[in-house]
């Protein structure tokens, strides 16, 4: 009788829009959206920040406003929430507010989720222009922040109030209907380099390249056929190169139509590199490289050697790392069961054998999010930061567990690995707190690789609050700051660090 009832019940809140998110991982804990909107200014600061540092970080979570009407919705299908810290003179602000997407002021309006399933447009309640959640990633660029989700063209923010200024087709310029949530700065030529896969729409399989002059105009735009109609998160970058890595999960139109989910995890194709000339290609111009079926994940750097071999650093899984995205049969890995390492691909672009030499493993140990020093971007790096899984640090799992909420994978420390000389050390922000994605803040122009500061943001599960450790990359043994959050901030995907002078602000 009382199943019934809350049937009923469940029934009743689906039609009116339930106003409690449900009782999944995703929803719970330390993971229960955010949604705040505001600043705060002069945030607590236990320690002191240097006063060299002057800018401003920028992160962005997928944050629900309301809550879906979709069963067990997966985190990657929020809105977008953006931080934004802003340090000067040792004393830091804190901002923070939506992305004002179609998604987001068509729901507001309705007061309820409009939108369906993750990139299935036959499952929403009405028919939109664009899906954007604007959830995955925030770039600055060219005088806006740009709050990117793959399945769109991206939104552009107001760098300062983080107004939403509109959708961007850099002045009708953009030649595809999706832009990545990983474009890559060449820091010498301060071009955006840039590409959209499903770039014709959903389950397509083209993908648009194109790159952008720093001040705005688009200089190449390549249009080439992936081998399969898959997943392209992230990609990388050389001097004369570019590298799409395709993660093997899948997409069908036939199922979309169905109601279903947009990816599936196919474990029978390849793991494909598709490799393209960065400057004057033909899109018949692409290999794609193969390796066994694995997951790759984020890009850490590429360059290029002195012998025109190309070098590809990433982290790479044996198991679907997207577990909510399941196979045919509808098997998926036990999450805590799911590690990625380190490693470096070889690639030579003048190889007419397209199966790839076994790669090496630069680091064994469960890391994802790598960063680097951002001016060595597309050149030989040696220092690389990420966030890594050791359970051997003294994490509290027991404390940390009933709270912690899921749907993301965990990391309890940040890393700095040499991957020159091999020289590798932790910092471990406490026995019940885990680390987001780290950014890299170098001390001065004229600093040497990697001599900086590492600034990530810390779930803080004693606290139920969010942290901002500062940590001195001359020091990784503790961090030279802690800031206090009054609030918590779930998971969120990816940030940049912007100096002030390249906001093109007064340093007032
Ligand atoms: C990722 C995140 C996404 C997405 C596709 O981290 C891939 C990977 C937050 O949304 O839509
Ligand atoms: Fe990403």
């Amino acid at each position: 009788m009382s199943g019934h009832f809350r049937a009923l019940q469940e029934q009743g809140s689906q039609q009116q829009g339930s106003q409690c998110f449900p009782n999944y991982p995703q929803f719970s804990g330390f993971m229960k959206p955010c949604r705040f909107e505001g600043e705060v200014q002069n945030l607590e600061v236990q320690g002191s920040i240097p006063p060299e540092i002057d800018g401003t970080f920028y992160r962005v979570m997928p944050d629900p406003q309301f809550v879906p009407f979709i069963e067990n919705d997966p985190w990657f299908n929020g809105d977008g929430n953006v931080s934004a810290f802003r340090i000067q003179c040792g004393k830091i602000n804190f901002k923070q507010k939506y992305v004002r997407t179609e998604k987001f002021l068509r729901e507001r309006k309705a007061q309820r989720a409009l939108l369906g399933k993750y990139r299935n447009k036959y499952t929403d309640a009405v028919e939109f222009k664009v899906r954007s959640t604007a959830n995955t990633n925030v770039v600055y660029f060219n005088g806006v922040l740009l709050a990117c989700k793959e399945d769109s063209p991206p939104y552009a923010m107001d760098p300062v109030t983080l107004e939403t200024i509109g959708l961007w087709d850099f002045n009708g310029q953009l030649p595809s209907l999706t832009f990545t949530a990983h474009p890559k700065v060449d820091p010498v030529t301060k071009e955006l380099i840039c590409f959209g896969y499903e770039a014709k729409g959903d389950g397509t399989p083209d993908i648009c390249y194109y790159s952008i002059a720093p001040d705005g105009t688009f200089k190449e735009t390549v249009w080439l056929v992936s081998p399969v109609v898959a997943m392209i998160h992230d990609f990388a970058v050389t001097e004369n190169w570019v590298i799409f890595p395709i993660i093997p999960q899948t997409c069908d139109s036939e199922r979309l139509k169905q109601g279903g989910e947009h990816w599936q995890w196919n474990p029978k194709i390849p793991f494909y590199i598709g490799v393209l000339p960065r400057r004057g290609a033909k899109g018949s111009d692409v290999k794609w490289f193969r390796a066994p079926n694995s997951f790759p994940g984020h890009t850490s750097n590429a360059y290029e050697t002195a012998d025109g071999k190309l070098i590809f650093d990433l982290p790479l899984s044996d198991k679907n790392v997207f577990f909510w995205w399941p196979d045919a049969e509808g098997g998926a890995p036990n999450p805590e069961q799911i590690t990625a390492n380190l490693t470096r691909f070889t690639i030579d672009p003048q190889s007419t054998d397209l199966d790839l030499p076994t790669p090496e493993v630069l680091l064994r140990e469960d890391s994802e999010f790598y960063r680097i020093d951002d001016r060595f971007s597309m050149s030989k790096h040696a220092h690389c930061f990420f966030d890594v899984m050791d359970s051997r640090l003294g994490t509290d799992f027991a404390a940390i567990a009933p709270v912690m909420g899921g749907g993301h994978a965990p990391y309890n420390a940040l890393g700095h690995l040499n991957v020159e000389t091999g020289r590798y050390e932790k910092y471990f922000p406490g026995t019940k707190h885990f680390v987001q994605e780290p950014v890299f803040i170098p001390r001065s122009d004229s600093a040497e690789e990697g001599d900086g500061w590492l600034m990530a943001l810390v779930n803080n599960y004693g606290l139920m609050s969010s942290e901002l450790h500062i940590v001195d990359t001359r020091d990784f043994s503790k961090a030279q700051a802690i800031v206090y959050l009054p609030i918590r901030l779930r998971a969120g995907l990816h940030g940049n660090w912007v100096d002030t002078r390249d906001l093109g602000l007064s340093s007032d």
